[in-house]
């Protein structure tokens, strides 16, 4: 099995863990360089999932002041999910590509 199918199974493996242990989460894709929508809404306490499905390494982080969080390198084919327990609106970032940027708006 090559490494990227791998990763790949590991990440659908994740998602799945993480979809029974909580069904109120929001899925955003990394691909072609971008999230795949540019603002996401959530609830208090929902998660949002961001998966890799680029053939490059992204970073997802948000220095947001009370909703900061740094995902680290996110390999492609994984997956990575942020709680957001305040309200307010999350400006989210890749450390890696410039132009990636979205919204994670917590009503
Ligand atoms: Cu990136």
């Amino acid at each position: 099995m090559n490494r990227l199918f791998a990763s790949a199974l590991l990440a659908l493996g994740l998602v799945a863990i993480l979809e029974n242990a909580n069904a109120a989460q929001q899925h955003v894709a990394a691909l072609g360089k971008r999230f795949s929508t540019p603002e996401v809404r959530i609830a208090s306490k929902e998660m949002v999932i961001f998966i890799n499905q680029d053939k490059v390494v992204h970073q997802v982080f948000s220095t947001t002041e009370g909703l900061r969080f740094n995902l680290k390198r996110l390999p492609p084919g994984a997956a990575s999910g942020v709680r957001f327990t305040k309200r307010g609106v999350a400006e989210v970032r890749c450390a890696i590509h410039r132009d990636m940027h979205m919204k994670v708006v917590v009503e």
